[in-house]
């Protein structure tokens, strides 16, 4: 089984922001896809459920050094 999440992410002011967030969320062990719109602020990540969560996922953002939160 696969999980989609949607994340609002904040703080990105550049599209190098984008692409960080978009590598720091691809890093998470069970993560298949991440994506980032910088002008959305939104992240868009599928993962197996088995192995990580959206807790986890936002951890990652935060890591990072963004804002992140659940939208769904
Ligand atoms: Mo762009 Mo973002 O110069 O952390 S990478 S602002």
């Amino acid at each position: 089984v696969v999980a989609q999440s949607e994340l609002e992410v904040g703080g990105m002011t550049c599209a190098s922001c984008s692409s960080r967030v978009e590598r720091a969320l691809g890093k998470v062990s069970g993560v298949l896809s991440a994506s980032v719109n910088l002008a959305t602020e939104r992240a868009m990540v599928e993962y197996f459920p088995d192995s990580t969560n959206q807790d986890q996922l936002i951890a990652a953002v935060v890591n990072a050094g963004y804002e992140a939160r659940a939208v769904r």
